[in-house]
């Protein structure tokens, strides 16, 4: 495909190719913390409520007024719920925030008078109002008080009141654990591309001619062509060879050079010429490969030589010229 491109990773010994608009299989992995999350991510049971200082779900509904039985039951049937515990200072300001009266939570002294427990979980958190908590609440038509609730009055600190009473309650559940983020990425086809390793498996070697690319081994890549097929040619530069992957079948073959690091054999079938460190690569638009080797003529002098590797009807590469 057009835009597609192609790298020759010399040290990882390797051909790879970025793909141009393809939309990987397989979702890249986010860590995700719901608490950095933005403000509109809902991430709760239905009727719940997402809060993302404490990374909790509650409800509340300051017109259902319920006994603290009634209201356990409630929350235990709203998405197995249960009447919001108080973990720390932070969660009681919000628990405060939420609650305009009196609101009960799920502490209580119920089965053994002045042992106070969490109906769900631990907490050792507490916030008292002055003089709470009482074994009888004179405000309360003098009944037993084992069920705390937040008073508003109080700045949400809580009273302990008759469990009899009815009064509005706030319940909790955890967060969700499945969840797709709303900003979940997506990658558009226009700009999308994920790298592949087409030729090379990274050990620098010499093998695979005549199979699968993948599991071929080259030595240390470099000047690569594609032509109008979308075929590749590369310079396989430690093994003093031009090597060819064919598109439509994945196998590579060797396309000039012997493997012999020497220059000879102008004029022949391109894989009976040596080559020396092969390095450069260009390929016009008739599909004639240019070559860059480099050369050490008689006087001991490294230059650089330009070949070119013609097809004969597609089949015979023939390296024409020396200079
Ligand atoms: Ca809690
Ligand atoms: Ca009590
Ligand atoms: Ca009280």
């Amino acid at each position: 495909m057009k835009g597609n491109v192609y790298i020759a990773d010399r040290e990882n010994h390797r051909i790879r190719k970025l793909h141009f608009g393809l939309t990987p299989s397989a979702a890249p992995t986010w860590s995700y913390s719901p608490t950095t999350s933005s403000s509109s991510y809902s991430n709760c049971s239905s009727g719940y409520s997402y809060n993302n200082i404490t990374n909790s779900c509650y409800m509340y509904n300051s017109s259902i007024l319920l006994t603290y039985t009634d209201a356990t039951a409630y929350c235990n049937s709203s998405s197995n719920g249960w009447l919001v515990t108080v973990d720390d200072a932070t969660e009681f300001n919000v628990i405060a925030s939420i609650c305009d009266s009196y609101c009960y939570i799920g502490y209580n002294d119920i089965a053994t008078e002045g042992v106070w427990v969490w109906q769900h979980g631990d907490s050792n958190y507490t916030n008292w109002s002055d003089g709470e908590p009482e074994s009888y609440d004179t405000n309360d038509d003098g009944r037993i008080a084992n069920c705390a609730v937040v008073d508003s009055s109080q700045s949400g600190r809580w009273s302990d009141l008759g469990c009899e009473s009815v009064f509005s309650f706030i319940c909790e559940t955890d967060p969700l654990t499945t969840v797709t983020p709303s900003y979940y990425p997506t990658l558009s086809p226009s700009n999308a591309s994920i790298i592949t390793t087409i030729a090379g498996t990274g050990d620098a070697n010499f093998s695979g001619d005549d199979g699968d690319a993948t599991n071929a081994t080259v030595n240390g890549p470099a000047g690569i062509v594609v032509d109008v097929s979308g075929n590749v040619y590369f310079c396989d530069l430690y093994n003093n060879r031009v090597r060819k992957v064919t598109v439509a079948t994945g196998i590579i073959t060797t396309y000039a050079g012997t493997g012999s690091g020497s220059h000879s054999g102008d004029g022949d079938q391109a894989t009976s010429a040596d080559l020396y460190f092969p390095n450069g690569l260009g390929i016009d638009s008739a599909g004639i490969v240019y070559l860059l080797t480099y050369y050490i003529n008689h006087c001991n002098i490294v230059m650089f030589l330009v070949h070119q590797a013609i097809y004969s009807s597609l089949i015979t590469p023939i390296i024409a010229s020396a200079r």
